[in-house]
């Protein structure tokens, strides 16, 4: 009965402390980066006669492995021992959603860059040289490189899988306009500055621990015992932190992992396995590229009444997350857009690239360039501005989502309008037509992006979370939960929760490393789920302490409960300060013999989906915003430049400004390096040719936009969202939408016979052509 009393007043006391906390914070691991004494896989102390190990891999896409000659590799000097699939005491199987991916390639190679053997030395020096010394004779089969020509030989993943809502086909009949067009997006690195690794040691009783770059500690500690055949509580996980993981590092951090604890195993030595950029360039896989085709249809008065899109993923050799992600390519299939008639279908094309992975937005991106392409599309056919398109169709209250799910505190219209008043759009486009007509060497564009991301993890199962919470005898306080800090910021929102709640300073509070024996089964760190899933449990532990300190408080104070509160490290009654301090209570709780410990389980309410009928309310809530990207376009060159993003973004009630502000930032110059500048090639034999920083370029200092203003959006926030601080970490990424389309219509502005393309990224050289090129 006082519980929910408290929980009352807790939350006003929260929200005056929070207040003060996120107006102040910092990324607080920013310190330790700058001195340099951030540690990660390559800074753990390793112990003497700890053995390198380098990966030796397929040189050709596909094949039949007719014969390995190891034995000048293993006669130099140095080399401990070289392990294949034959040195597997359990499965050969590292496969999550799907078994069909071996740790090591056994008589078959399907990618290039495929794991074959693990070459154990004394030096990494001594290993690669080893890897040199190795002969393989390979029986070259038929390489598949692209969707579409799986699609052509019926090689796929899994089954399609296909969204519906209305009855498009009838809707078509009363369309005043149909337009169809085919789009590709490509590929995108993770090139997270911290290459893939682990460390693996021996413990006593056969029991290893691997400290591994992973965003999922669970997922590493279940294959590794899967592939050791031994039981996952031999195994412990250990993440300090990560140097960037980007979904890189939700499935494919593993099999590193998986190596290094397979050569402990062998060798009862601890073994040292990071790639060089080179080898992770090679070995890993990367966003997926898509080839898509679409249908729209509108009325006159511009309403999209029919939207239909085959989308084909290039899932690469094997299955690793491509499923779940080619689902959620389905539930963003129509953006921030209603659109009543949706038939949405999606192939996982198994071809001859490393297997393709999870990467900030997971399909959603994808999604969303083909809807866009649509309306633009639709647009230079009409001959209106997408814009106009764009807003008769944002999504409303209380819209239906193609998978059933009912839009509730829609924010669609509210970020689009703020946007176009808050940066005076109308006077930006009049300035731009100005520029256009009196400029002939330069153009510009502009263009709006509206974005909707749906928060939790798709497969509804795994949205739960846990955190362990100690307060020690002296008042400090250790938090332990599945969350991975890989840079944004998830650590320092973990401190400010526990911070609140027991009104005492940061620096009180310690996080612990993520840590497979402290929390168990855990998710990975992803879905930008991370805050909202270990915040909450965070904050039910914190809570749970801080009743029962409370109740310590009273006793001793002989005050009822509902009288005391916590702040500023005092006992308050009734508002007014106690000479009760919270070091003292601290310890007057552990002479009571009353437990400092609390273990708290949250797992998200509300959230269902039924795959046999594809429909469902899986996401806790939505997340919005609308960016308006204006360029300038050499038109001599072909090269651009961004002049502004402007954007109004749905943070909810930020619960840590300045970090969330960091995540918009990087997400937005991330998606517009992937729509422009990120030029993933590989040769028609699946050998990677943008293997190094000098072939394949990322965004710098010097191709980020002049300007990019960010404005908080007023809303209400959301409950399910870790103290209404909506979820930051992946739908920013989508502004960079925008950045595509802004060139696309300056480069119209100079070539009124150019016929706009579709096709992802848009580099200077395509822009070049672009310019120059007569469709007629
Ligand atoms: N990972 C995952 C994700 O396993 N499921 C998801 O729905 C998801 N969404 C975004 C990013 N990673
Ligand atoms: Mo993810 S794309 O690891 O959130």
């Amino acid at each position: 009965m006082h519980k929910n009393k408290s929980h009352n007043t807790l939350n006003s006391e929260l929200d005056a402390v929070s207040k003060a906390l996120k107006k102040s914070i910092k990324n607080l691991d920013s310190y330790t980066h700058v001195r340099g004494e951030s540690l990660y896989v390559d800074d753990v102390n390793i112990r003497q006669g700890t053995f390198h190990a380098v990966v030796f891999d397929s040189p050709k896409a596909h094949g039949k492995i007719k014969h390995i000659d190891y034995s000048k590799a293993e006669a130099l000097e140095g080399v401990e021992r070289i392990l294949t699939y034959k040195d597997i005491p359990g499965e050969n199987e590292i496969g999550g959603i799907i078994a069909d991916e071996p740790l090591f390639a056994e008589y078959d190679v399907h990618f290039w860059g495929m794991p074959i053997a693990l070459i154990v030395a004394e030096s990494e020096f001594i290993a690669r040289k080893a890897r040199g010394l190795i002969d393989i004779d390979i029986e070259e089969l038929p390489v598949i490189t692209t969707a579409k020509e799986a699609k052509a030989k019926g090689s796929f993943i899994n089954a399609p899988r296909s969204f519906s809502l209305g009855n498009t086909e009838k809707a078509f009949a009363d369309c005043d306009y149909i337009f169809e067009g085919e789009t590709f997006s490509n590929g995108q690195e993770h090139l997270y500055i911290e290459a893939q690794g682990a460390y693996a040691e021996p413990l006593e009783n056969g029991n290893i621990k691997i400290t591994s770059s992973t965003q999922g500690p669970t997922a590493v500690q279940a294959t590794t015992a899967r592939v050791l055949g031994l039981a996952m509580h031999k195994i412990e996980i250990d993440v300090t932190r990560l140097g960037g993981g980007f979904g890189g590092k939700e499935d494919q951090a593993t099999p590193w992992a998986v190596m290094a604890a397979l050569a402990t195993y062998h060798l009862n030595q601890s073994v040292k396995l990071v790639l060089n950029r080179h080898d992770d360039l090679r070995m890993t896989g990367k966003r997926h590229p898509y080839e898509s085709s679409y249908k729209i249809g509108l009325s006159k008065d511009l309403k999209i009444l029919a939207y239909e899109a085959e989308f084909l993923q290039n899932s690469g050799a094997a299955a690793d997350l491509s499923p779940a992600i080619a689902e959620r390519t389905l539930f963003h299939a129509t953006n921030s857009y209603f659109v009543p008639n949706v038939t949405t279908k999606v192939l996982s094309c198994k071809t001859n690239l490393p297997p393709n992975t999870a990467f900030r937005g997971f399909g959603g991106p994808q999604g969303m360039f083909v809807i866009e392409s649509a309306i633009a599309k639709a647009a230079s056919e009409i001959g209106v501005s997408s814009k106009a398109i764009q807003e008769a169709n944002l999504l409303d209250e209380n819209d239906t989502f193609s998978y059933g799910q009912i839009a509730k505190l829609v924010e669609a219209k509210n970020s689009w309008n703020s946007a176009k008043s808050l940066f005076n759009s109308e006077g930006l486009e009049r300035e731009i037509e100005t520029f256009n007509q009196n400029n002939s060497n330069f153009k510009k564009g502009i263009a709006f992006m509206p974005i909707c991301f749906g928060i939790s993890f798709t497969n509804t199962p795994m949205n739960h979370a846990r955190a362990l919470v100690h307060i020690y005898l002296d008042g400090s306080v250790g938090v332990s939960t599945a969350a991975v800090e890989m840079g944004q910021g998830v650590n320092t929102k973990m401190m400010q929760i526990a911070a609140q709640v027991f009104s005492i300073p940061i620096e009180k509070i310690k996080i612990e490393t993520t840590n497979t024996t402290r929390v168990a089964n855990t998710s990975p760190s992803a879905a930008s789920s991370t805050a909202d899933l270990n915040g909450k449990a965070t904050l039910m532990a914190c809570n749970s302490l801080l009743e029962r300190l409370k109740k310590v408080a009273s006793e001793d104070l002989n005050v009822s409960e509902n009288e005391i509160s916590l702040q500023d490290e005092f006992v308050y009654i009734n508002a007014k300060k106690s000479e009760l301090s919270w070091t003292e209570l601290i310890s007057k709780t552990m002479l009571k013999r009353v437990a400092l410990t609390e273990n708290a389980h949250y797992a998200t309410p509300e959230i269902h989906f039924d795959k046999t009928k594809e429909k469902g309310h899986p996401f806790a809530y939505h997340v919005y915003g609308t960016a308006i990207t204006t360029v300038t376009v050499d038109c001599t060159r072909g090269t651009y430049e961004f002049d502004s993003v402007k954007i109004v973004h749905d943070y909810g009630k930020s619960m840590s400004e300045g970090i969330d502000l960091g995540q918009v930032e990087g997400a937005l110059i991330q998606g517009i390096g992937w729509m422009t500048l990120e030029e993933i090639a590989y040769n028609d034999d699946g050998k990677l040719l943008s293997n190094a920083l000098s072939t394949y370029k990322v965004p710098d200092l010097f191709s980020v936009p002049k300007v990019v203003e960010t404005i908080p959006l007023e809303t209400k926030g959301h409950d399910l969202a870790i103290l209404k601080s909506k979820a930051v970490g992946e739908p920013p990424l989508m502004y960079g939408i925008g950045a595509y389309f802004a060139l696309q219509n300056a480069i119209k502005a100079f070539n009124p016979n150019y016929n706009m393309k579709f096709h992802a990224p848009m580099t200077a050289e395509k822009v070049l052509m672009g310019l120059y090129e007569d469709s007629k």
